[in-house]
Formats: structure tokens, C-alpha cells, sequence
């Protein structure tokens, strides 16, 4: 079984390593093809600098970037290594510098590589070049080092060569054939291959490639500047390649590694210099190496003037050569992996550095072979998570350039993009700014996170201040706005949860098969059901309700949902979806008043049995006809009401005109947050992922495993229940000051376990809460577990669960 015949577009660092990976997993019918020579083609490959450090905020990458490590340090061409493990040292100059360094250090620690903070004279021993009046102190990584990629790229070509794999240099692409919606070909100058999968690792060429099929990849190729010194007196006689640590001086934008007696210097300090992959040159034109643009000398003087600081010896050395190295950037930073969504088996690795490529390959060589990726959570990197504007060239460009310029900077993970802002608005966007709103976005949304209209609220109310870091982004109006939802009824603003309609006669069964509950219920049911993957693993959590027969509404987490969806129709047409959220909106009703706020304003029945917890019904609320459904997140009585987008304003007024004499408000998603944590409802994609199973999550609950007619994951799962060896736990914070904001390592004792997903201060329980993954044994409630803190130890404590309304009292009030 030679598998399906595969051509891979690039033989770079990506296709050469995933022409590896799938022929390791029996697929050997692959074509690479290149337009340039071989092994160094031209592209960013050939003149990358290739320093890998694996910390990254994303556990996925930073595994991704581990199993590069370890790959490469297992290849070598005739003796020569493709990877010098010779650590990863990064420094502090500034006091903000060596805290984040404290946080980097507690991401790596989480993902499970080991890494220490040195003292400024540790820094110096390992880093003699180093000015210590300059350095306060460093992050060591001492599995970092130095990847040569054109080695890596001809090792793993010998490698997928011994399985049969064909490379073919010189080939130029020319188009991506297609029928009926699949790919069957590619046309190259020199005659087309035939193909059932067409993966595209074509780099900074991919738009241009994808564009082939009709696809929209969104990357931007930006010049980066990549300098040598001539030979540096002090290093005269150094005979090895590399001997000190690949070093990242982020405070400057620049880094730094050894070549003999010369040093690379690394530049991201510059202007951005965006070009379009239409605009690369051909490689006869490039002379081979299109990826590389002139050197422009002025960008790089404060990087020239900043080294003679930081490492004095470079004074005694020239800047001897230089490029403008082209690379792609992505609107999130993370790459662009997956199929394509409406060209079967048109597949793309984009956007991967050297750093990740191995386990890039590796993860879309699973996903291609089994349908799955069973390493990797690889949620933030699928090609489809975008939503329709994060698509527009416009949005691109911008946002690329703005990663370029923020790359090494130190970023508050509630920290908003800049511009371009605003992008999406609710209807009810008017009255939230007249409100004083303090807006933060997502998927483009613009979302108040508190309304400086409830400061009022505050006084006489216990909201300790957190920490510096948690006070960011934050005010005690959230604590006040959580605890006022509890106490009287909050109306909050949910029009940014994506909102799915799943139509026709076929959707009943269609639904059934892609969730792990029964949902084809009665008209007027409301079901919390799991999207899960083949493997078992949690794809998504959702909310369907039963609307009419053959219509359901399905409140979502994101684009990859309706991808999913998409993904999976029937083939005989009897079922469609459709993405509803940009013209509908949604007001969450909350707390123990809400009853008091909607009934004088219908005639329809909202009593306790008038319409049950997880029941939904249409209704008109004065003269606004809603779809009311009867479940909250924030854990209180009352309701989601959703109409269509022309009635919104004329919904939040009416209803605002009967909640406020009541001595109701608007509350934000501080509150909300803190809210749900207290009532221990799990939000998908932080605080659990594909890699997690329902039964380890803690929401075994929603499945059916005995389910007639099957579902998506039911098999594996059937094998997973009887394994848990870790679980989503709850624990607590008693120190009110010490909030935490996830990603943070969990100690027992000294030792590692696990980490942070999501936390927030409980304003109800008046406790710190923090939800962490960690061994099945330690998630016992009453146990004592430390969570690093930049440089400090957290005290906290295993908590059973839920911490709010574990009987449900309100919600079934
Ligand atoms: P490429 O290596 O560009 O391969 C794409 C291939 O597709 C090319 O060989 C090209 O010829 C081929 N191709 C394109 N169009 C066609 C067509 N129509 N027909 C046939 N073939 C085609 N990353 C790190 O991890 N660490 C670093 O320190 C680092 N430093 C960098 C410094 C510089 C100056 C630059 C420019 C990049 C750096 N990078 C670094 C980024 C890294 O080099 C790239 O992200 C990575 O090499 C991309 O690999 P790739 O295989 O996707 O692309
Ligand atoms: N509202 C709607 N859809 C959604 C969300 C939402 N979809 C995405 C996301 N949020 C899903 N998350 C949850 C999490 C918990 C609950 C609802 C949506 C919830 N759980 C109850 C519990 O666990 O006690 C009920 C479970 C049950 O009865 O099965 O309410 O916010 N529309």
C-alpha cells in the first residue's frame, strides 16, 4: 500500500520534512517538487540562521519545536549534524524584561522542557561576549541550539528517498488542477503530475499557489534583515561552528549566534517591509535565491550600534554581509495548516519556521494519514479558524506588519490588537460606549469587558486589588459587576458567540453523528453536547437547539466549528448550514430579578414551568421577537434572548427600560468570566483542547456513549474512559492579591505536574480560582499545590467542584 499518489509543492524545510513523516507512515506514492535547485533551493530555508528556541506561549509550538529538537539532532549528511545543541540563552536589560523572563521561564515549565533563570553573572560565565553593566539576568534553555536547515532538508530528502519518495528540482509549478471540486494534478513547466493530494509548502509562494484553487492564504512575506561581522579578534581561533548559546537580546529586537570567529545577528528593530508573493523575483532573475532581497544598510545602524553595546568585542569588527531575508508572517503568528475548505485534497503547511517544521510535518503527516493529528493539539493553526474579515487583504497586511513589528515584545495576554479597530460592532455597540464601555476584542468583535457606568457599584463592596500584572486590563467595577449579577440581574451582550442554523430534513441525523448526546429532541429542547474528533479527543463544546423539525440553532465556539459542520454534510444535499452570527445578536439575562425584568414585558409564559432550564421558545418581548433559550453560563436564572440584528437596540432598550428601576445593570466580560469559573463551566480552546477526552475534562456528562446510530468518537472513547490518568482540575486561591492568567506551572513540591488553563478571582466565593491540568492521582480536593508566578510561589488548594450553586438551586429557581 503505496497510499494515495501526494505531490508536496516546496522541498524547503516544511516539504522535506513532511515528505519524511508520511513516507515513515507507509506513503511513498509523493512527488516534491521545486523550482530551485536542490538541497538549497532559494527559499527562506537556504539562508536561515536557524536558531531554535522552543519557549513559546503556545504549548503546541513549544511541542512542535521539541520534537524539531529532537529530530534534528538525530540527522545528520556524511557526518555533518543538522542541529548544535548549544542552548538558548535569552537576556534581560531592562527590570520588564527580566519579569517576563520570570513568565517565559513558566511557560516552558508548563510544556514540559526544562529551563533555568540566571543571575546576571551566570549569564556573563556562559556568555563572555556579554557587557555585564548591560545584562540584569537571562532564561537558559540548554535543549535550544542551532538547526542548519539546508542539512536538515538533505537528510530527511535521503531518508523519504530510501522509501521511493521523487524529488524533482527545477520544476516550476504553474497551476493546480482541479475537477468537481478535488485536486487530480499539478501543471509544472516540464508537464503535469497527476495527484489525489496537492500540499502546498511553498512558503513565502504560498498565496500564490493557493490562489490556484481559489483559496485565500493569509500571509504576508516581510523582509528581515540578517547580518555577519567579519572575523572578531576576540573569538580569533575558534575552530568549532558554535560554542556559546544562540542568544535573543528582545529588549532591542535582535539576536544573536555564533560562525567560527564571526558573529549572525538577527534584526527585527526595522520599518516592516511587506512585499507580495506576486511580487518575489523568479529564480533566474534571483540568481537562485529569491527569497533574499538587497541588504538596505541604514535599517540596520541601531542594531550595528546596539551590538557594540551589548557585546563590546563586536567593536573590533565590521558588519561584512547582510540580506533582507523574506519570511511569512500571519495575522496570529501561528501557522497556517490544513485542507482547504472548498478544494478536496488541496492541503497547506504554511507559514512554519525552521524551529517548528519537523513537528509541522509531523502533525499534518498524522492529519493526513488518519485523518487525525494524535500529537499535537493543532486547533490554533488550522488554515480554517479565520473568521470572513480576517481574510481581507487589507486586515492581512495590517496585522501581519504589526506581528512584525510586535514580535519580541512583551504582550498582556488580554492585550487587544491595535489597529485596524474597530471591526465588528453589536447593535447594542451605541449604548455600551454612552455606558463607558472599556472594550476589548475577539474574532473582531467588540467586547466590553466593564462598563465604567457601574463605578458607582464599587463602593462599600469587598474587590481586592490583584497584583500589578492581573490589574491590567481590569478594574474593581468587574468584581462589582460579577457580584451585582448575582445580587439583583445583569444583561450582558453575547452577540459574539458564533451562532450556526442547521436546516433540512437531513439534519437531524446529520447533527447526531457529530455530536456524543442525543439532540434530536423534542422542538423547544436545548442540548450541551461535544464535537469530538475520530481519536475521542474534544473538537468542540456546543449548544443545539431543536427550533422547529428540520431547524436547529447551534451556539458555537468558532470558525471551525462551521468548518466541521461544512465538512461533514451529507452528500445527497438533505441538510445545509449557515453562519448566522453576523446578522442576529444576543442578550444574556441574568440573575435571581431576571423573571422580574422579561415577564411584564410578554405575554408568553416565562415561569418556572413556562419554560424549563434548557428549554427554548420564540416569543416577543414588547414588540422584538426573540428566541429565547433558558440556560446561562454565568450560572443565574434566566435567559439568552436572541433576535435578528435590526431589532437589537430596540431589544437592549426595552429591556434595559424594565431592568434598571430594579436595580439592574450591564456587566462586561470581566465578570462573566469570573462568573463561569466560579460555576466551573469549561470554556473550549483553553481549558480544553483536541488533545483532551470529555472524561478528563470533567465533561463526560454530555456523552452517550451507548448511543444508537454512533457518533464521531464513539469508538475511541469507549477505550478512553477506562484511562484517565489526568484531569481538568479546580483549585483555589486564598491570597487575594495573587490572581493568576493562565499558563502558569503547576509545583508539587519542586516538581512540575502540569499547568494553569484559565483563571480569574471568584467575587462571590471571595477566593482566587484557577483551573489547571494535572495527574489524575493529585486532583484531589484538599491538596496543596504551588503555582509559579513570574518569580513567586502560589500557594493553592484542590477544590471539589463546582465552587458556586453546586445544587443548581439558581439556575433551576
Ligand atoms: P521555503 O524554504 O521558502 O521553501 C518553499 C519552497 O517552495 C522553496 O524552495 C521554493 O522554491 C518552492 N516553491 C515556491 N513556489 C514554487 C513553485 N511555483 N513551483 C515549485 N516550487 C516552488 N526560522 C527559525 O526557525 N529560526 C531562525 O533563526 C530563522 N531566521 C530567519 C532569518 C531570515 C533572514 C529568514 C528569511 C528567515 C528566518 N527564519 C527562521 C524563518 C524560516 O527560514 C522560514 O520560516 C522557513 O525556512 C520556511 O520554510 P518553508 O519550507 O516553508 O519555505
Ligand atoms: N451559550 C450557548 N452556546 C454556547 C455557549 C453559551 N456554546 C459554546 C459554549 N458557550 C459552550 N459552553 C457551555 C458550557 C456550559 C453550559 C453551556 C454552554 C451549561 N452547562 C450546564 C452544566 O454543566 O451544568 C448544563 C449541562 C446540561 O444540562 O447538559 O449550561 O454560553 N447558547
Amino acid at each position: 500500500m503505496a497510499g494515495p499518489r501526494v505531490v508536496i509543492i516546496g522541498a524547503g524545510v516544511v516539504g522535506a520534512a513532511l515528505a519524511d513523516e508520511i513516507s515513515a507512515r507507509g506513503w511513498t506514492d509523493v512527488t516534491v517538487v521545486d523550482q530551485g535547485p536542490l538541497p538549497a533551493t532559494g527559499g527562506s530555508s537556504s539562508h536561515a540562521p536557524g536558531l531554535v528556541f522552543q519557549t513559546n506561549s503556545s504549548k503546541t509550538m513549544t511541542e512542535m519545536a521539541r520534537y524539531t529538537v529532537e529530530k534534528f539532532c538525530s540527522l545528520d549528511v556524511d557526518g555533518q549534524p543538522a542541529f548544535l545543541q548549544v542552548g538558548g540563552l535569552e537576556v534581560a536589560t531592562t527590570d520588564d524584561r527580566l519579569t517576563e523572563l520570570a513568565r517565559r521561564h513558566g511557560w516552558i515549565t508548563s510544556w514540559g522542557v526544562e529551563a533555568s533563570l540566571l543571575s546576571a553573572d551566570e549569564c556573563v560565565e556562559l556568555y563572555p561576549l556579554l557587557d555585564p553593566s548591560r545584562v540584569l539576568g537571562g532564561l537558559l534553555v540548554p535543549t535550544d541550539g542551532l538547526a542548519k536547515a539546508v542539512i536538515a532538508v538533505e537528510a530527511q530528502i535521503r531518508r523519504a528517498t530510501e522509501r521511493g519518495v521523487r524529488f524533482l528540482a527545477r520544476h516550476e509549478v504553474l497551476d493546480v488542477v482541479q475537477e468537481d471540486g478535488k485536486v487530480t494534478g499539478v501543471l509544472t513547466d516540464q508537464g503535469e503530475l497527476p495527484a489525489d493530494i496537492v500540499v502546498c509548502c511553498a512558503g513565502i509562494w504560498g498565496p500564490r499557489i493557493a490562489r490556484m484553487v481559489g483559496m485565500n492564504l493569509p500571509l504576508t512575506p516581510l523582509a528581515h534583515q540578517l547580518a555577519w561581522t567579519g572575523p572578531v579578534p576576540a573569538l580569533e581561533g575558534q575552530t568549532q561552528e558554535a560554542v556559546r548559546p544562540i542568544l535573543r537580546h528582545q529588549d532591542a529586537d535582535l539576536y544573536y549566534r555564533d560562525r567560527y570567529d564571526r558573529i549572525g545577528i538577527g534584526y527585527y528593530g526595522h520599518r516592516p517591509m511587506p512585499v507580495s508573493a506576486d511580487d518575489i523575483l523568479s529564480v533566474e532573475a534571483a540568481q537562485d535565491m529569491p527569497s533574499v532581497m538587497e541588504f538596505t544598510e541604514e535599517d540596520f545602524e541601531p542594531a550595528w550600534t546596539e551590538t557594540r553595546s551589548l557585546l563590546p568585542a563586536a567593536r573590533e569588527a565590521k558588519i561584512e554581509e547582510g540580506i533582507n531575508g523574506l519570511f511569512s508572517f500571519t495575522t496570529d503568528g501561528l501557522p497556517l495548516l490544513g485542507e482547504s475548505p472548498e478544494v478536496k485534497g488541496f492541503w497547506v503547511a504554511e507559514a512554519v519556521w525552521v524551529t517548528h517544521s519537523a513537528g509541522v510535518a509531523r502533525g499534518v503527516a498524522e492529519w493526513l494519514v488518519d485523518g487525525y493529528c494524535s500529537s499535537y493539539d493543532l486547533h490554533e493553526c488550522d488554515v480554517n479558524r479565520f473568521e470572513e474579515h480576517q481574510l481581507s487583504p487589507e486586515y492581512v497586511l495590517a496585522r501581519d506588519c504589526q506581528n512584525f513589528v510586535e514580535v519580541y515584545d512583551i504582550l498582556h495576554p488580554l492585550q487587544p490588537s491595535g489597529a485596524p479597530r474597530p471591526i465588528r460592532t453589536s447593535p447594542f455597540h451605541p449604548r455600551q460606549e454612552e455606558k463607558g464601555a472599556f472594550f476589548l476584542e475577539a474574532t473582531g468583535w467588540e467586547r466590553p469587558q466593564w462598563y465604567e457606568a457601574n463605578a458607582g457599584l464599587v463602593e462599600g463592596r469587598s474587590i481586592p486589588t490583584p497584583n500589578d500584572w492581573a490589574a491590567r486590563y481590569w478594574s474593581p467595577i468587574v468584581g462589582a459587576e460579577a457580584q451585582a449579577t448575582r445580587e439583583t440581574v445583569a444583561m450582558y451582550d453575547m452577540t459574539a458567540l458564533k451562532r450556526l442554523e442547521v436546516t433540512g430534513p437531513g439534519a437531524a441525523a446529520f447533527l447526531e453523528r457529530l455530536t456524543s448526546s442525543k439532540v434530536a429532541k423534542s422542538v423547544g429542547s436545548v442540548t450541551y453536547t461535544l464535537l469530538l474528533d475520530h481519536d475521542g479527543g474534544i473538537r468542540s463544546d456546543v449548544t443545539i437547539a431543536r427550533l422547529a423539525r428540520d431547524l436547529f440553532q447551534v451556539g458555537a465556539n468558532g470558525n471551525l466549528d462551521l468548518d466541521w459542520f461544512t465538512r461533514h454534510l451529507p452528500a445527497d444535499g438533505s441538510a445545509a448550514v449557515r453562519d448566522i452570527t453576523p446578522g442576529t445578536c444576543c442578550i444574556g439575562l441574568w440573575g435571581p430579578l431576571a423573571r422580574q425584568v422579561l415577564q411584564p414585558l410578554t405575554d408568553a409564559d416565562f415561569s418556572a414551568d413556562g419554560l424549563k432550564y434548557f428549554r427554548a421558545k420564540k416569543a416577543y418581548i414588547g414588540s422584538v421577537p426573540v428566541t429565547a433559550m433558558r440556560l446561562s453560563y454565568v450560572g443565574e436564572l434566566g435567559w439568552e434572548l436572541y433576535t435578528t440584528a435590526d431589532h437589537g437596540l430596540k431589544l437592549w432598550d426595552t429591556l434595559w427600560a424594565a431592568a434598571e428601576p430594579l436595580g439592574g445593570i450591564v456587566a462586561g466580560r470581566g465578570a462573566f468570566n469570573s462568573l463561569r469559573l466560579e460555576k466551573g463551566y469549561r470554556s473550549f480552546g483553553t481549558d480544553m483542547t483536541y488533545e483532551h477526552d470529555p472524561y478528563e475534562a470533567g465533561v463526560g456528562f454530555a456523552v452517550k456513549l451507548d448511543k444508537e446510530g454512533g457518533f464521531i468518537g464513539q469508538e475511541a472513547l469507549t477505550r478512553r474512559k477506562e484511562n484517565v490518568s489526568r484531569r481538568l482540575t479546580c483549585l483555589t486561591i486564598d491570597d487575594p492579591q495573587s490572581v493568576v492568567m493562565g499558563k502558569e506551572p503547576i509545583y508539587d513540591g519542586d516538581r512540575p505536574v502540569g499547568y494553569v488553563t484559565s483563571a480569574a478571582y471568584g467575587y462571590t466565593i471571595g477566593k482566587g480560582i484557577a483551573y489547571a491540568w494535572l495527574p489524575a492521582e493529585l486532583a484531589e480536593p484538599g491538596r496543596t499545590l504551588h503555582i509559579g508566578y513570574f518569580d513567586q510561589r502560589i500557594e493553592a488548594q484542590v477544590a471539589a467542584e463546582p465552587l458556586f450553586d453546586p445544587t443548581m438551586s439558581r439556575l433551576r429557581g
